[in-house]
């Protein structure tokens, strides 16, 4: 029977950079998420007997809004709803999934690389048929909904046994329980060369790759142990637990730590990955040198011909704003475009969706292609053994020869985690406010050349998007980016993103910490970060 609930409006169901995220707790309120969901489906029209795509990294509360989603779907209409084995699906597989199924949409439950269990967090994330993020548009119209909703339609039946692998009926409505894994590996077979990678762990390369407790487990291990043939045991943590084993999903040098370690330890293998919670970041570690995500960016889109997805080449690159602009170097090289995007895969889907970019990039770890609409980890972790294998080369070797050929970025991301938001946004606007007067002054020793607050024209739609960090350009094409995370859940995150080229290989060695270090202490100075955080330092440095 389906039943219309009287509700009324929750404060701060707004979607932020990827999805709504919260705490687990605001997420169990009675109505929560039954108010949320019902507000995607009411700003989506034409959905009426289509399919659905659903599942999530498995962290806490998980399982329970896999039946809540079910339920609301099944009394709003849909046709078919497909949910992955366990409601288990990673960011990446849920967008193959819409794609190859022609579904309508998908619904991700997923915080991504936030903590999870009872006290961590949760988030729920609307993508679109062509498979990527709802864009600005559609996450407007859907916090818009929650803001003026006064019902839900749900439908009282029991909960859906998600764990059997085939089809049950929820009211007028096919539930299809599917291997979260199969379709997303067929997809990784026709874009990488499986029997290439095959032959260069059969000659004894060595990798280890950390699920970090979260989604990607099942998938490394079916492609990486399974089809690739690597040794049993090169996936670690690969098991998802509810709350990841108490760790942060962040493949980072701080969360990813024994990674990291391993890879610069007397015994390294030749590579050491990691994804996050969702599956769609992943982190590159070769051994003894952490490649950057902007240089792994760069260095995927300058070696991605050698993979036989992407042998006729590439349209073109695209990344986000504060990512290092080593791929614009790439893009010139190669004469092809390069777009500059606000932060969020949500800004990539257009320039992918009309073919004008095929690779793209975020400095948080993100790397994803035109194969489907997210950033995708274990993507990239294969694209990188492909180059690796037909290259013949070691990680370090590939990407220092990048650097000889392209110049060096030297890059890092220094994060002040849940600041005051007041102080926060004060800080920002007191940036803003400057910004006509800097062009043209000195800070510290060196002249400043432009600076602005980043707004994106995207060249598909013709839609505006404004005020997206603030970004101070030097004269010898240095850079500092600040901007204001939009995933946090307590306070405010300010993000201070520095980066300086490097064109002479002599200099190429240098310690990140030694080759920014006057930019760093400028970053601090410049904003003003101790007086407005009441924080000398970061809190992470990426
Ligand atoms: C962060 C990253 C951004 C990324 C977003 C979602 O956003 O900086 O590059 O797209 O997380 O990634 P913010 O607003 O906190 O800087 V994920 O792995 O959560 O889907
Ligand atoms: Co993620």
């Amino acid at each position: 029977m389906i039943r219309e609930i009287a509700t009324r409006p929750i404060a701060g169901q707004r979607p932020g950079t990827s999805g709504l995220r919260k705490k687990v707790a605001e997420f169990q309120a009675p109505h929560y998420v039954e108010n949320f969901v019902q507000s995607i489906f009411d700003s989506l029209e034409g959905f009426a007997g289509q399919t659905l795509v659903l599942g999530g990294d498995g962290r806490y509360f998980n399982r329970e809004t896999v039946q809540t989603v079910l339920r609301i779907a099944a009394a709003n209409g849909f046709g078919r709803v497909l949910v992955g084995q366990g409601g288990i699906l990673s960011t990446p597989a849920v967008s193959c999934l819409i794609r190859k199924r022609h579904a309508f949409g998908g619904i991700i439950l997923s915080a991504s690389h936030n903590p999870g269990g009872p006290e961590g967090d949760f988030g729920i994330k609307y993508n679109v048929s062509n498979g990527g993020p709802a864009p600005e548009k559609v996450t407007e119209a859907i916090y818009a909904g929650t803001r003026r909703i006064a019902r839900y339609r749900i439908l009282d039946a029991p909960p859906v046994d998600i764990d059997r692998i085939g089809d049950v009926r929820l009211g007028n409505m096919a539930v299809e329980i599917v291997d979260p894994v199969a379709e997303y590996r067929a997809l990784m077979e026709t874009l990488v060369d499986f029997d290439r990678i095959r032959a260069l762990f059969r000659a004894g390369f060595r990798m280890r790759f950390d699920a970090m407790s979260a989604v990607t487990g099942p998938y490394a291990k079916a492609i990486l142990e399974g089809a690739l043939g690597a040794p049993a045991g090169t996936v670690m943590h690969g098991e998802p637990l509810p709350d990841f084993g108490g760790h942060h999903p962040d493949p980072n040098l701080v969360h990813a730590r024994q990674i990291y370690d391993l890879a610069m330890g007397p015994d390294a293998p030749d590579l050491c990955a990691a994804s996050d919670g969702d599956g769609d970041r992943n982190l590159i570690v070769g051994r003894g040198l952490f490649v950057t995500p902007s240089d792994s960016l760069a260095v995927l889109a300058a070696n991605a011909h050698l993979a036989p997805g992407y042998a006729q080449g590439i349209a073109g690159i695209a990344r986000s704003m504060p990512t290092s602009r080593a791929a614009d170097r790439v893009a010139a090289a190669k004469r092809i475009a390069i777009y500059e995007t606000p932060t969020g895969w949500k800004y990539f889907g257009n320039l992918l969706d009309a073919g004008l970019a095929t690779i793209c990039g975020e400095e948080s770890a993100g790397t994803g292609s035109n194969h489907l609409r997210e950033k995708d980890g274990v993507w990239a972790v294969l694209l990188w053994l492909n180059v690796l294998a037909a290259r013949g080369a070691s990680v370090a070797e590939i990407v220092r020869r990048h650097w000889a050929e392209y110049g060096r970025n030297y890059y890092a991301r220094h994060d002040y985690e849940e600041v005051d938001a007041d102080g926060a946004n004060a800080l920002v606007a007191a940036l803003r406010e400057r910004l006509p007067k800097l062009p043209g002054t000195r800070a510290g020793a060196l002249a400043i050349a432009e600076a602005d607050d980043f707004a994106y024209h995207d060249p598909v739609d013709g839609s505006d998007t404004l005020h997206q960090g603030v970004r101070i350009h030097f004269a010898d094409h240095s850079r500092i980016v600040y901007r204001l995370s939009g995933t946090g859940t307590a306070g405010a995150t300010l993000r201070v993103y520095i980066e300086r080229f490097e064109a002479d290989p002599a200099r190429h060695g240098l310690e990140t910490g030694q080759a920014l270090g006057d930019l760093i202490a400028l970053s601090r100075s410049l904003a003003d970060i101790p007086r407005f955080t009441g924080r000398a330092e970061p809190s992470t440095v990426t």
